[in-house]
C-alpha cells in the first residue's frame, strides 16, 4: 500500500506527464506550421511516450492499491520564435521533470516505500535519456544556425524516429 504523501506526489507526476505530452503535441503542430515534418513527426512520438509515462504512474498507482486523481493540464504554449527555442524549452521542460522525479525518489526514500523508490528508478534513468535528446538536438540546432539545407537534413533525420508501443501486459 503506498503511502499517503507518496500517493499524493505520483497523482501529481500523472499530471506533469500528460501536460508534458500536451506540450509536445503543441509543438508538433507548430513544426507542421513550419512544413517541417521530420520534427512534427519526433514530437508526436515524444508525446505519445509522455502519455505512456503518464500510464505507467497511472498503473503503478492501481496496482498498489490506491486510486488515480486526474486533474485539469496546464494548457501548453502553441509557438515558438524558432525550432531552437521550441528545443531549448523542451530541454528546460524535462530537465524540470528530472528534478520532481528526484523529489519524489527522495519522498520514496523517507518514507521508506521500497516499492516506488523501485519503481521510480525506470523514471530515473529515462530522464537521462530525455536531457540527453533534448540538448543533442538543441545543440545542432545552434550549429546549423540559419543554413535551411543544414535544417533539413536534420528533419528528415527526425522523421525517422518511430514509437514503439510497450509489450501488452499479459
Ligand atoms: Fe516523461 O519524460 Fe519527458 O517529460
Amino acid at each position: 500500500m503506498l503511502k499517503k504523501k507518496v500517493l499524493k506526489a505520483l497523482n501529481s507526476q500523472i499530471n506533469a506527464e500528460l501536460h508534458s505530452s500536451s506540450l509536445y503535441l503543441s509543438m508538433s503542430s507548430y513544426f507542421h506550421s513550419l512544413s517541417l515534418s521530420g520534427f512534427a513527426s519526433w514530437m508526436r512520438v515524444q508525446a505519445q511516450e509522455e502519455l505512456l509515462h503518464g500510464m505507467k504512474v497511472y498503473d503503478f498507482i492501481i496496482s498498489c492499491g490506491g486510486r488515480p486523481v486526474l486533474e485539469a493540464v496546464a494548457k501548453p504554449d502553441a509557438d515558438w520564435e524558432s525550432p531552437l527555442a521550441a528545443f531549448e524549452q523542451t530541454l528546460r521542460h524535462e530537465q524540470e521533470i528530472t528534478s520532481r522525479i528526484n523529489a519524489l525518489m527522495d519522498l520514496a526514500i523517507a518514507e521508506q516505500d521500497h516499492a516506488a523508490k523501485i519503481f521510480l528508478q525506470w523514471f530515473i534513468s529515462e530522464q537521462i535519456e530525455e536531457e540527453a535528446a533534448a540538448g543533442g538536438i538543441a545543440s545542432r540546432l545552434r550549429l546549423i544556425g540559419k543554413d535551411s539545407s543544414g535544417l533539413f537534413l536534420l528533419d528528415a533525420e527526425l522523421g525517422k524516429r518511430v514509437f514503439t508501443p510497450p509489450p501488452a501486459a499479459t
